[in-house]
């Protein structure tokens, strides 16, 4: 039985076992904690308040139409993190340029990157949803961020995770000291330690990708997507196809179960910054890897607050297994 264990003190043992977590990043979580308590109830009664359903009138920098609740999102993790006083700037999936700190808030020594609510898209259909987050240190000169500062290679995050609102919510975590998982107890309102120490299977059963973009794929992903159809019980194959759409639910289930979640080029979707860099921060923490098929994602230095890359992430073996297929169709 896990220890009877709130975030906050969670966090608080953290801070004094790892010297690279301080008392600010324990401010800075408690308020990220707070959001993602917001976001989750609100989440939770969308289907009765049809006021948070549906989209609003603007687009966001991918040309999407914005929800509803992704706006309520960004509006609640914003608020929260600009009051806390630990972060210096922010960037946002929804948000074109660096989100500065409000004046007047203290100017803090993190930086905070986010997508409010992945897999916008299944919102109004009650599948599983989730919040991403990157935590990097300041390392521009001044008072306040820049986008320089959002700009970091996903190695040097301090922590990374995301909270996933499904049949419950969750958080998971990590600060480079294992992944830590937190069940939000509705009773008492707090993220209890349910899963310490998550080690993902070295090898799955499992692909997720949209088979609907077959044509689209480059030749080493189609090859490779053939060959876990193969039928070889020695081998394990072949394997089964869980695919929601929604990146959270995807990487979470894979976490846990064993797998590979690919989102192949040549043109990719999804983002470095709020998508691939702290997802590969969790799935290394847990045993695991993350690669575009020929380069570390942890490894990639952004050249842009909303580049995308390849993300093919997941068990060790997995994902070992399908660089070699992308390798070997290189000339
Ligand atoms: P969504 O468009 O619903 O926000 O981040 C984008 C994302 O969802 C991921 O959550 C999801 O894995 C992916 O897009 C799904 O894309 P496809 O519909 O192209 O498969």
């Amino acid at each position: 039985m896990n220890p009877i264990k709130t975030v906050q003190q969670h966090i608080l043992d953290e801070q004094g076992r790892h010297p690279g977590v301080s008392g600010d990043f324990s401010d800075l979580m408690t308020s990220l904690v707070m959001a993602a308590k917001v976001i989750s109830r609100d989440v939770n009664r969308a289907g009765l308040v049809k006021t948070v359903l549906g989209k609003t009138d603007s687009v966001n920098v991918y040309g999407e139409t914005v929800m509803k609740l992704d706006d309520f999102a960004q509006q609640v993790i914003c608020q929260a993190l600009d009051n806390c006083g630990r972060v210096c700037v922010m960037a946002s999936e929804e948000s074109e340029n660096i989100i500065p700190v409000a004046e007047g808030s203290s100017k803090g020594e993190y930086v905070a990157l986010f997508d409010p609510l992945d897999g916008s898209s299944n919102i109004d259909v009650n599948t599983s949803i989730g919040t991403i987050f990157s935590i990097h240190r300041k390392i521009s000169d001044g008072d306040y961020g820049t986008a320089a500062d959002c700009l970091q290679p996903g190695f040097k995050q301090v922590a990374a995770g995301y909270f996933i609102y499904g049949s419950s919510s969750m958080l998971v975590y990590t600060t480079g000291n294992g992944v830590h998982g937190f069940t939000l107890d509705p009773a008492l309102g707090e993220f209890m330690l349910s899963l310490e120490h998550i080690r993902t299977p070295k090898r799955g059963k499992i692909y997720s990708i949209n088979e609907g973009n077959l044509t689209k794929w480059d030749e080493g992903t189609r090859k490779y997507i053939s060959y876990l159809k193969e039928k070889d019980g020695g081998a394990g194959r072949p394997y089964s196809l869980r695919y929601i759409g929604s990146l959270v639910a995807d990487f979470h289930r894979n976490l846990l179960k064993g797998g590979i979640f690919l989102y192949p080029g040549p043109k990719p979707k999804l983002r470095l910054l709020y998508e691939g860099a702290p997802l590969a921060m969790v799935a290394e923490q847990a045993g695991g890897l993350a690669t575009t098929g020929t380069e570390r994602v942890l490894d990639i230095e952004p050249m842009s607050l909303h580049q995308r890359i390849p993300l093919i992430i997941g068990s060790y073996d997995d994902v070992l297994k399908y660089q070699e297929f992308v390798r070997a169709e290189i000339p």
